[in-house]
């Protein structure tokens, strides 16, 4: 059977478990605490660079979320995430790219703070949210008046975007300059795979505050 290690909290891993729910796949779920566990050599050896979603099917492993995108969608087409008109995956590949690269750096800054740690620098945070605000309004015009980037169906696009995209509010991010954006977020909200992955409001807290213990000691060494 398949295997994700994985962490709740995790955007990364979070969008390996939606296209395996949406895909119905059967699949075992390894929770990692990412609290040095990462680092034990069991772990190590299926990914070296210990971060996780890492997907084992039998005896092949893959890292990197979007690999695994990939891996699951060649293995079981049905239903399809990622579509082959020139367009549309033009499309999907843009939304993936630009949250990996634009957005998830630029809100660095914003998760510091919603975590809690106090070396915020006002201007740091003012130029997140400029950053955020480009791919918001990139994004706005993207997705247009359709249910979904890039198709009429859910894709890729949407599951990758759709792991980033609903944590902003909690961020100091609202998205109501964006309401195309906000409708698509709400129907993404209405899926079962976005159900069951959405972690507990405990959950997010016991996170937080490891993250901030965890930081606060990695800032004083
Ligand atoms: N580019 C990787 C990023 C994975 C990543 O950064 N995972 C984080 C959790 S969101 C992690 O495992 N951190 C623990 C560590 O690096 O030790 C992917 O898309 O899979």
């Amino acid at each position: 059977m398949l295997k994700l290690y994985h962490h709740l909290i995790s955007a990364n891993s979070r969008r390996v478990w939606i296209a395996l729910l949406e895909k119905e796949l059967e699949f075992e779920l390894i929770e990692m605490k990412l609290d040095g566990d990462q680092f034990k050599p069991e772990f190590l050896a299926i990914n070296p660079f210990h971060h996780i979603p890492v997907l084992v099917d039998d005896d092949f492993s893959v890292v990197e979320s979007l690999a695994i995108l990939d891996y699951l969608e060649a293995k079981y087409p049905k239903p399809n995430l990622l579509p082959t008109a020139e367009k549309a995956i033009a499309t999907v590949r843009m939304v993936e790219m630009v949250t990996i690269n634009e957005l998830m750096p630029a809100i660095n800054p914003l998760f510091r703070q919603m975590i809690g740690l106090s070396d915020n620098d006002p201007q740091q945070i003012e130029q997140a949210k400029q950053k955020s605000a480009t791919v918001l309004a990139f994004f706005e015009k993207l997705i247009g008046d359709r249910p979904y980037f890039g198709s009429e169906q859910l894709t890729y696009a949407d599951i990758v975007a759709g792991s980033t995209i609903p944590w902003l509010p909690q961020m100091g991010l609202a998205l109501e300059d964006y309401p195309q954006l906000q409708t698509w977020c709400d129907r993404l909200m209405q899926r079962p795979s976005w159900q069951t992955t959405q972690p507990s409001p405990e959950a997010i807290e016991a996170f937080k505050s490891r993250m901030r213990a965890l930081m606060t000691q990695n800032q004083s060494q």
